[in-house]
């Protein structure tokens, strides 16, 4: 009996211990299968990848943010300027909604709505006449859209850019005609009634270019404003004296000259007439030392009319260090 019961007890024993290795042997069967097929801990990640991926393109594809702006809109879509405008990895889009006038006398004008959309939605950011549609620009890595609106005889410039997702009015202060120089400058233009005086009145419709640069640092615009140097500080710079020279022998006298960052400097003069005076400019860009007269589009910057003002837009002007030449 307790022979039978010891055999017992050894197999109950040898069981027991054998259940645990069969147990093992079992999972390691289990998990062989798994090694001949891809890794599972591997293809997890890439799904999820490309899932998020997918779901990103879909949200701010082009033709996402079309139908999303598509749903706000009676009128058609002109223009839709689409971009990555701040750099962020989300596309986003500024676009033209409404009609061109086609008219024989405003060619480019046009009346209707300036939209931004993103995956956010659709957001209308001005509605207006302009003389032109939407046009981009990048300054500092950044990009911009901008337009004409149609001002009385001229036209005011608005430009959006785009931070945390969302559009920004990049202020560059009151004027039109923008035009981008780089990466970095601009000009702008300044309308005025400031080239004849007579009879006490002001006529002579002029248009003269200021110069404003993207402030990367500050993240917003500033103009070039200009310090006023001497006719003696001027006649320092090479080449100085030829335009100088040249413009008292015509019989003008000087008026203020301005030096700005950019190294543009404007020279005012005037002529006096019997009753009454015109007034004139030139501008000059320091090299170095020298200078000589601006060319623009081909045209000498010189015997223009109207005057200068130290800045077109104070609020955003920065004025700057005289160079030695001038000291
Ligand atoms: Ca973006």
């Amino acid at each position: 009996m307790k022979t039978m019961k010891t055999r017992q007890i050894t197999a109950l024993f040898l069981a027991l211990l054998l259940l645990p290795l069969l147990a093992a042997c079992e999972i390691s069967f289990g998990t062989k299968p798994a090694t001949s097929s891809p890794p599972r801990t591997a293809a997890v990640p890439d799904t999820f990848v490309e899932a998020v991926a997918t779901t990103a393109q879909v949200f701010d594809s082009e033709a996402t943010l079309r139908a999303k702006l598509e749903a706000e809109i009676t009128q058609p879509i002109l223009v839709f300027e689409y971009d990555d405008f701040d750099g962020d990895g989300a596309k986003e889009a500024f676009a033209f909604v409404g009609a061109a006038l086609n008219s024989d006398e405003y060619m480019d004008a046009y009346i209707g709505t300036v939209w931004f959309v993103s995956a956010g939605g659709a957001e209308e950011l001005y509605e207006g006449d302009y003389w032109d549609s939407i046009q981009c620009a990048t300054f500092g890595g950044k990009r911009f859209a901008y337009v004409e609106l149609w001002f009385a005889t001229g036209s005011l410039t608005k430009i959006w850019g785009v931070k945390d997702g969302k559009p920004y009015e990049a202020e560059v202060g009151y004027g039109g005609g923008f035009r981008p120089l780089d990466d970095k400058n601009a000009t702008l233009v300044m309308e005025a009634y400031d080239m004849i005086f007579m009879e006490d009145m002001w006529t002579g419709h002029t248009y003269k270019p200021y110069w404003f640069y993207w402030d990367g640092q500050a993240g917003a615009f500033k103009e070039y404003g200009g310090v006023a140097i001497t006719e003696a500080q001027l006649r320092k710079c090479a080449g100085a004296a030829q335009v100088l020279d040249g413009i008292q022998a015509d019989g003008a006298a000087l008026g203020d000259i301005f030096y700005r960052g950019n190294g543009v400097i404007n020279v005012n003069y005037s002529k006096a007439y019997e009753d009454g005076a015109a007034y004139y400019y030139a501008t000059l860009q320091l090299n170095g030392t020298s200078v000589s007269v601006m060319e623009d589009s081909g045209e000498k910057s010189i015997d223009l009319g109207g005057s200068y003002q130290a800045a077109m837009n104070p609020d955003i002007a920065v004025y700057p260090a005289l160079p030695t030449i001038f000291s």
